[in-house]
């Protein structure tokens, strides 16, 4: 009886409830569609996506050798993003920066800051060494240059007076007779008080060789990058996500038009001293501005696609074979990493951490150092 009244009212409910339950169900799939879309897109992305970096947990290995910190080492994803990672546009920037690729480098001490002037100066003092900037080029050298241009000098930034367009980098660097290390812009400049500026002007066998008289060596261009990020994963600059958090300038770059004025709104029209803007998570000073640094590895627009291709994780990578560059097929060239005093978000804004440079091994300029690293 009620059996009867109650049956239907059952069967009703509970066609409601399968009812509930395929609604329940087709949100389910969806949901999970969504989610495997999600997925999908993201994995078509692969390559430029981001995975948190993973630092070894090994202490560092006793105290740290005089101006320098410890770096832990361990997986990161290295590279850039095409786009600027959040950038509207970054010309020149980072089409040689990709593919994302999975990198592990060991723990190293690394220099808390560029080399500067007064410990350049120290090593010279201690060994005689004369750069490549100071020396003659020769004929052998140079078989096609006219003999008048053989004369020792570096490459010279100046800015130019009138509005140009940025296709054509000669007109604002030219070669400067007597431009070196002791003369960053040419014989009218000096570096006296400037010891604690970077030292300038600084060719890669240079930089070599104060290495080597240190007991360090120059970094991987994997070692730079790995400490440039501090520990985050991913970053745009190495101090985050924003160019100036909370209206504080974190690195020495160009403000105003390129390359006309720089207006220094950061602080600095040109170059600084050290430590002059707060350090990344690992306690890296200039780790992004100020000035251009040499890492170990000869430079290929193609290497990290080299890497991607081989699959798995790069373990310490150090570059490859031999320098390519398809712009200048003839100059060997390897690795600059962190960007200027020069960069600008209108020209070149590889302060961005991941984004690379190159320079021809012999020449200095006067936007370009160095630091040191040590394995323990
Ligand atoms: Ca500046
Ligand atoms: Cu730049």
């Amino acid at each position: 009886m009620t059996r009867r009244l109650w049956k239907p009212q059952k069967t009703s409910q509970q066609r409601s409830k399968t009812e509930v339950r395929r609604i329940i169900f087709t949100l389910i799939a969806v949901v999970s569609f969504s989610a495997a879309l999600a997925q999908w897109l993201h994995a078509q992305e692969g390559s430029s996506a981001f995975e948190p970096t993973l630092p070894n947990k090994a202490r560092a290995p006793g105290k740290a050798p005089e101006g320098m910190v410890w770096i832990p080492g361990g997986e990161f994803s290295m590279g850039a993003s095409t786009n600027g990672h959040g950038m509207d546009e970054m010309p020149m920037a980072s089409n040689d920066a990709g593919p994302i690729h999975r990198v592990r480098v060991d723990g190293f001490w690394m220099d808390a800051t560029p080399v500067t002037n007064g410990q350049f100066e120290k090593f010279v003092k201690a060994t005689g060494y004369v750069t490549i900037a100071e020396r003659t080029p020769t004929q052998e050298e140079f078989p096609t240059a006219p003999a008048e241009n053989l004369v020792a000098g570096g490459v010279v930034f100046a800015p130019t007076d009138h509005d140009v367009p940025l296709t054509d980098h000669y007109q604002w660097w030219s070669y400067v007779k007597g431009a070196n290390w002791r003369h960053p812009i040419g014989l009218q400049s000096d570096i006296k008080g400037k010891e604690n500026y970077p030292v300038l002007q600084i060719a890669y066998p240079d930089a070599e060789a104060y290495a080597k008289w240190a007991g360090k060596r120059l970094p991987t261009e994997a070692e730079f990058e790995f400490a440039a990020r501090g520990g985050l994963s991913g970053k745009t600059y190495v101090w985050g996500e924003e160019f100036r958090p909370n209206g504080k300038w974190m690195a020495n770059t160009w403000q105003g038009k390129f390359p006309v004025k720089d207006t220094g709104d950061d602080g600095y029209a040109g170059i600084a001293p050290v430590k002059s803007f707060s350090p990344n998570g690992y306690g890296l000073y200039d780790m992004a501005g100020n000035v251009w640094e040499w890492c170990s590895d000869w430079y290929r627009p193609d290497y990290y696609k080299t890497l991607t291709d081989k699959g798995g994780v790069a373990n310490n990578p150090k570059g490859p074979d031999s320098p390519f560059d398809p712009a200048e097929p003839n100059e060997k060239k390897r690795v600059h990493r962190g960007g200027s005093f020069l960069c600008n978000e209108q020209y070149c804004s590889r302060y961005i951490v991941g984004t690379r440079g190159k320079g021809e091994v012999n020449t200095g300029t006067n936007h370009l150092g160095f630091r040191c690293v040590k394995s323990p």
